[in-house]
């Protein structure tokens, strides 16, 4: 036990810096919620069972006393199944309402101003090339401005790869020959390492590159930049 328990503290102290867990976007702060509240509820069912399993072990284990006691044999009780039907239900629609609610907000991609940032992002063999609508582009470093609404249009040019920045927002396929989106608005200054997140061969590990978000005048000054 002494030894056990600083390896559990560890264990725990180390799985603080889980990066999806510290959302730099309010898409990114919804999803996180959805983890932290399906654990929760998962932990909490866990926590049940395992009492009830504690329990049930130690008071009704055979001993001298219990040997000829045989259990009376229960026909259905009413009770108990409305019980154990209401709980799991009521626990899927907790779950289930702010995913479906989320899932909606996160696919509605539509740019809501004039003033939303375009930018194609374009995977390939192993590389990420993202391209702004002043005809700049830049190779595995995706530079954003803080604060205003961003759609991504993500595209491939070979296989399938999976555009990802854990702590700005959660994963999407780029498909050969098909577009899809994301919208984000990153309300963080700072830079987020992102990934490819679908194994898409030999040079995958490769497929890393980095969001820098900066100020707002900064980028217009960035973006302005030789090309
Ligand atoms: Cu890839």
């Amino acid at each position: 036990m002494k030894k056990l328990l600083p390896a559990l503290i560890m264990l725990f102290l180390t799985g603080c810096n889980v990066r999806t867990l510290n959302p730099v976007s309010e898409t990114g702060a919804d999803q996180a919620f959805l983890i932290k509240l399906s654990f929760g509820i998962m932990m909490f069912v866990v926590a049940v069972v395992c009492v009830l399993f504690i329990i049930f072990t130690v008071k009704y284990r055979e001993n001298d006393l219990n040997r000829k006691d045989i259990p009376k044999h229960e026909e259905g009780s009413r009770v108990l199944e409305i019980l154990w039907t209401t709980i799991p239900f009521v626990l899927l629609a907790i779950l289930a309402v702010p995913t479906v609610m989320y899932t909606f907000q996160a696919s509605n991609t539509e740019a809501g101003s004039e003033d939303t940032l375009h930018v194609d992002v374009i995977a390939e063999q192993w590389n990420w090339t993202f391209a702004y609508e002043n005809g700049k582009e830049t190779h595995k470093e995706l530079v954003l401005p803080v604060d205003r609404e961003i759609v991504l249009h993500l595209k491939s040019t070979d296989v399938i790869h999976s555009f990802w920045v854990p702590r700005l927002i959660g994963k999407r396929d780029t498909i050969p020959g098909e577009e899809n989106e994301l919208k984000v608005t990153p309300d963080q200054t700072g830079t987020y390492q992102g990934k490819c997140a679908e194994f898409c061969g030999l040079g995958h590990t490769d497929m890393r590159f980095d969001t820098e978000v900066i100020p707002a005048e900064e980028f217009e000054e960035w973006l302005s930049e030789e090309k």
